[in-house]
């Protein structure tokens, strides 16, 4: 491909093109050379669309929700993107066809565009190529974007930091559960919200999160706690506003600048973790190398320190 053309394919994403936009996000998903270059052009451009990221156990209702705040959105004229971050475990496939089904109807609106990615790279952690997608529907004009992730542990850290407002979906029934997220809670979520409420229960959890919340009181920002029945679209129009007024206070704070540095930190150290680790199974005898040292370490002839040391610097 030469350059022109490659240029053009940028520009015509940044003029709207769908087509343009389908092409690049297939090159970034793979990390092709061109997805690179198509990166590289790009980026200037990224910084405006709005994220949000929804986050929560898996069943809470976090696709229900994204499906009607996008709706939510829409209704006040901007534009949404929605990166849905599968789990990669076959049990939850049923569950992903149900979303692709309620996904339908808002993917017949022109103005919401939904893209499905495997939530884990061949090496582990948050598929590198999902950053770059959300980064492509920035530039593409996206005004909102919507980022799915279930809430198991590392990828809700890393979505937390991806994202400029986390918002965590809540169910009645799950105060062990907040038990066990005390420590975590407070750093990932930005807004709260306690979906099913037409279940019993709703409000046990809401005073459960608040009490939590007062521990941490004194904190700029207070995390709002909003009731919800996301089938119903009850409680959406107040999560719309609590997202809002988040993404209002990180600009007006100049937190958003802190925002920024710690995605691009993330992202810079995800990638390099990504090559070092497939340079090293790369590297001519790498793979073999790994399958001697699992060997030795299973047998424990050698102990994984030392394993990783060899591995790294073969004499
Ligand atoms: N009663 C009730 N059920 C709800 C509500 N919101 C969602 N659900 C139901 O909960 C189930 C799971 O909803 P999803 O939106 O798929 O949940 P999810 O968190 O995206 O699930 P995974 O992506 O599989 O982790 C579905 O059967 C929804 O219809 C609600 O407000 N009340
Ligand atoms: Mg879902």
């Amino acid at each position: 491909m030469t350059r022109s053309d490659a240029a053009t394919l940028e520009e015509r994403l940044l003029a709207g093109d769908r087509r343009a936009r389908a092409r690049i996000l297939t090159e970034v998903e793979v990390g092709s050379a061109r997805g690179l270059e198509a990166m590289r052009v790009l980026y200037p451009k990224t910084g405006r669309a709005q994220t949000i990221g929804i986050t929560g156990s898996p069943g809470a209702g976090k696709s229900t929700v994204t499906n009607a705040l996008a709706k939510e959105y829409r209704a006040r004229d901007r534009s949404v993107g929605i990166v849905a971050v599968d789990p990669s475990s076959p049990f939850t496939q049923g569950a992903i066809l149900g979303d692709r089904v309620r996904m339908q109807e808002l993917t017949a609106d022109k103005g919401v565009f939904m893209r499905s990615l495997a939530s884990r790279g061949s090496l582990g952690g948050l598929s590198e190529g999902s950053m770059d997608v959300i980064l492509v529907l920035d530039a593409f004009g996206k005004d909102v974007i919507l980022i799915e992730t279930v809430g198991a542990g590392q990828d809700e850290v890393e979505i937390a930091g991806t994202a400029q407002t986390t918002l965590l979906i809540n169910t009645p029934g799950m105060g062990d559960d907040i038990q066990a997220m005390k420590a975590g809670i407070m750093e990932i979520a930005n807004v709260l919200a306690v979906n099913k409420a037409d279940l019993p229960g709703a409000d046990i959890v809401v005073s459960q999160l608040s009490a939590l919340l007062s521990l941490a009181s004194g904190a700029a920002w207070d995390p709002p706690i909003v009731k919800m029945i996301a089938t119903e679209g009850e409680g959406i129009r107040e999560t719309a506003d609590a997202c809002d007024r988040h993404h209002a206070y990180l600009l007006e704070s100049g937190e958003m600048a802190a925002v920024e540095r710690g995605r691009a930190r993330r992202q810079i150290v995800a990638l390099a973790r990504t090559q070092l680790l497939s340079r090293l199974v790369q590297d001519s005898g790498g793979e073999e190398r790994l399958g001697e040292l699992v060997a030795a370490v299973a047998e424990r002839e050698v102990d994984p320190h030392t394993a990783v040391e060899r591995w790294l610097h073969p004499s």
